[in-house]
């Protein structure tokens, strides 16, 4: 097994890099990639040193698998080269994930979805596999009619140069600007470009992406996205509405038994998820469960996850441990 990590000095290509360490992922070699700018750096894997290569010295190793981190514009130029390669690229980007010819896994979900011909496969954006895994046990139960999703979001979605605005701001330091407004002591209903119906693009990412992987395009689901000056994960206060009524006991019951689902729920205790404790974690965490009591059939929930890891590295891993423990790599 030949693994290319390509966007390997940014910080979800980092995060990839600690899950497969983790993890042990079988792998025989490593090829990590990024741009030009950093051909030649070297980065620590397994207590041995590697040096970066640029992406066409990785496309001519034709390696078995390359997770992709390094944005939408570099997959939409670089993935197609590497499948034609015989690599399958896992993809982070938004690039081909709406394309109905290629699959939006989240392995818990649809890894069953995958074969042997899937070249390149759509990893989901943060936001939306963490409400998915939470929210795929309670529809195969009770059918989902409707969500009202709004997002807590980290800086760290956005990539190293906002977690230095943040920093930068904190310490009272110049540096580059990657929001339209100062981050750290507020928080921006902007994530992403803003289309042509007043939502932004990751609104609108957790809305179409929701509906492909779940398989059903009559979920009606509206979201706000917000950024905030917070590191460790994304939080989502989730509004859902079923078509049949739920037992509070059985909803807890169904998310305890999801795989990687973590039930953190005793307000007696003060329990309940946060970004701080969800930070280098694999797993999503819900608490505040409780009953809509103004609308039939409604759940409220808090979700959490570090959306570095089962938003991105994590997810992107788990379907490269798919593809191999079902021997669909050739
Ligand atoms: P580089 O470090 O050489 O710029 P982040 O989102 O944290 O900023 O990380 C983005 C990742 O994507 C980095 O590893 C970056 O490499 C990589 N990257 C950006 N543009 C390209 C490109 N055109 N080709 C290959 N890798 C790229
Ligand atoms: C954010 N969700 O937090 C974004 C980052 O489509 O994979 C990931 C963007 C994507 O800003």
């Amino acid at each position: 097994m030949k693994l290319a990590v390509v966007g390997a000095t940014g910080l979800v290509g980092q995060e990839v890099l600690k899950v497969l360490e983790e993890r042990n992922f079988p792998l025989d070699e490593l090829l990590p990639v990024a741009s030009e700018r950093s051909v030649g750096k070297t980065i620590t894997f397994r207590n041995r040193e590697y040096t970066v290569i640029g992406m066409a010295d990785a496309v001519s190793q034709a390696p078995d698998i390359a997770i992709f981190s390094a944005g939408g514009g570099t997959s939409l130029e670089w993935a197609p080269k590497f499948a034609e390669a015989g690599t399958i690229v896992v993809d982070n980007s938004s690039a081909w994930r709406m394309s109905p010819d290629h699959k939006l896994i989240v392995p818990e979900i649809n890894g069953e979805e995958l074969r042997i011909d899937d070249r390149i496969i759509a990893n989901p954006n943060c936001s939306t596999i963490q409400m998915v895994l939470a929210l795929a046990p309670l529809h195969h139960r009770y059918k989902l009619k409707r969500i009202v999703v709004s997002t807590y979001q980290s800086v760290t979605g956005t990539g190293k140069a906002a977690v230095d605005q943040l920093m930068n701001e904190r310490k009272n330091t110049p540096g580059e600007k990657v929001y339209p407004h100062p981050i750290d002591m507020n928080a921006l209903p902007h994530i992403d470009v803003f289309m042509e119906n007043g939502y932004t693009k990751e609104e609108m990412k957790m809305i179409n992406e929701t509906r492909k992987i779940l398989g059903t395009p009559d979920i009606a689901i509206t979201a706000t996205a917000v950024r905030l000056p917070v590191m460790g994960g994304h939080s989502e206060s989730v509004n859902a509405e079923f078509h049949e009524d739920f037992d509070l006991a059985e909803v807890r019951e169904l998310l305890q038994n999801m795989p990687g689902v973590v039930v953190e729920d005793d307000v007696s205790q003060n329990i309940y998820p946060m970004p701080l404790n969800a930070h280098g974690k694999d797993e999503v965490f819900v608490g505040r469960l409780r009953k809509d009591e103004f609308h039939p059939n409604t759940l409220n929930m808090w979700i959490v996850a570090d959306n570095l890891r089962k938003g991105a590295a994590t997810n992107a891993v788990q379907i490269a441990e798919f593809l191999t423990a079902n021997n669909l790599v050739y």
